[in-house]
C-alpha cells in the first residue's frame, strides 16, 4: 500500500503556497524562516487543515451513502466550519455539536466568527455544555443517533478528524508536497513547525516525512495543555498512518516530538506570548494567526529560534493552518 493507493477527493486550489516570512527571519536574526499557508488552501470558508484531512475522506463517506457529516469542536472550532462547508459543497447536511471547550468572556463567541460561518453555510448547529477533550465524545455519539433516528444516513467525523482512520493522510500527502515544492524552490526544510491538539496534523506529517530520504525535524507545538493525552495520540495516529501508507518500518520514539510550554494552562486561552506573536506576525509580516492554534505555535518558533534550539543555520517551514476567524471571538484579548 501507498498513499496513492487511497482515493482523494480534491477540495483546495491545488498545493498551498509557501513563501519566505524575511522581515520575521531578519527580526530574530537567526534561522531562514518560511511558511506554508493552509490558511489559504481552499475556496471552501476560508479552507485550513481540516480541509486537507477532508480530501482523503470524504471518498468514503460518499462510498457511504452518508446523506449528513456530523461532527464535533468547540463553539469556535474551525474544523466544524470547515466540515460545515465540505457539506455544503457536497450537497450534504451537516449536524455539528458545538462544545464549550473554552471558558472565554467574550459575549459574541457562541455568535461570530466560525459559528456565525456554519450557520450561513446551513449546518444545525447545536451548543452543548460539555468541556474540552480530544478523544471520542458522548455527546457526538449522540448527534449520530439522532441522525439516524430521523431516517438519515449520518457519517461521523471526530474532532479534528482525528481519530478518524483516514484522518492523517492529508498531512501525509502534504509531506510530498513539501518535497516537491523545495524541489521547485532549491531550498530544503530540515526543521517544521506545527500546532498540534487532536494530533492527526503532526501525526500525518511524520508519517509522510518518515517515508523520504533526507532526515528533518517536525516539531510539534501542543495548544492543548493536555500533553500526555496529546503526546499519545500523536504516536498512536503517526505509527496508523505509517502503517496505511506503507511506511515498511516502525517509527522511531525520537521521529515524534511534541513539545510544551506554549499552550498556557488551558486550551483556548491565549497567554502573553500568544498575543505577542500574534501582534509580531501581524506587524511584521501581515501574516493574520490566531489566539488558539497557531498564535502558540508561532510563539515556540519565535522562543526556540531566539534561544538557538532551532540553529541560525536552519531552514524552517512554519505550518500556517489556518484559524483566524476565532480572532473575531477574541476581540477583547486585543483591548
Ligand atoms: C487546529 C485544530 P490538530 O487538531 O490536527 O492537531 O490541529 C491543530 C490545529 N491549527 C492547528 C488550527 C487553526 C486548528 O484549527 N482545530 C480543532 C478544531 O476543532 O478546530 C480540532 C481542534
Amino acid at each position: 500500500m501507498s498513499l496513492d493507493d487511497f482515493d482523494r477527493y480534491p477540495l483546495m486550489f491545488g498545493p498551498s503556497p509557501v513563501h519566505r516570512l524575511e522581515r520575521l527571519t531578519r527580526h530574530l536574526g537567526g534561522a531562514q524562516i518560511w511558511a506554508k499557508r493552509e490558511d489559504c488552501n481552499s475556496g471552501l470558508a476560508f479552507g485550513g487543515n481540516k480541509t486537507r484531512k477532508l480530501e482523503y475522506i470524504v471518498p468514503d463517506a460518499i462510498a457511504k451513502g452518508a446523506d449528513t457529516l456530523v461532527s464535533i469542536g468547540g463553539y469556535q472550532s474551525n474544523h466544524t466550519r470547515q466540515v460545515a462547508a465540505v457539506a455544503a459543497r457536497l450537497g450534504m447536511k451537516a449536524r455539528l455539536v458545538q462544545e464549550r471547550w473554552v471558558d472565554w468572556p467574550d459575549v459574541v463567541n457562541d455568535k461570530v466568527g466560525n459559528i456565525l460561518l456554519s450557520r450561513i453555510m446551513g449546518a444545525d448547529v447545536r451548543l452543548d455544555p460539555s468541556g474540552f477533550g480530544i478523544g471520542i465524545k458522548d455527546s457526538w455519539e449522540t448527534a449520530l443517533e439522532e441522525v439516524r433516528a430521523a431516517g438519515g444516513v449520518p457519517y461521523g467525523i471526530p474532532a479534528g478528524a482525528s481519530e478518524h482512520p483516514l484522518g492523517g493522510l492529508g498531512f501525509a500527502h502534504w509531506a510530498a508536497e513539501v518535497a516537491q515544492q523545495e524541489q521547485e524552490l532549491g531550498v530544503f526544510f530540515d526543521t517544521i513547525v506545527v500546532c498540534t491538539v487532536t494530533g492527526s496534523t503532526h501525526a500525518g506529517m511524520i508519517a509522510g516525512f518518515a517515508g523520504q530520504d533526507r532526515p528533518r525535524r517536525v516539531l510539534g507545538i501542543d495548544a492543548s495543555a493536555t500533553i500526555d493525552p496529546t503526546r499519545e495520540q500523536v504516536a498512536r495516529i503517526a505509527r496508523h498512518t505509517a502503517d496505511l501508507v506503507g511506511l515498511g518500518r516502525d517509527l522511531r520514539d525520537d521521529e515524534i516530538t511534541v513539545l510544551e510550554g506554549w499552550a498556557g494552562d488551558r486550551y483556548g486561552i491565549p497567554v502573553a506570548s500568544t498575543i505577542d506573536a500574534i501582534r509580531l506576525t501581524a506587524q511584521l509580516e501581515g501574516m493574520i494567526i490566531d489566539p488558539v492554534y497557531e498564535g502558540k505555535s508561532m510563539a515556540g518558533l519565535i522562543d526556540l529560534v531566539r534561544a538557538g534550539e532551532i540553529a541560525p543555520d536552519s531552514t524552517v517551514l512554519y505550518a500556517h493552518l489556518g484559524g483566524q476567524p476565532a480572532l473575531n471571538a477574541y476581540a477583547g484579548a486585543f483591548g
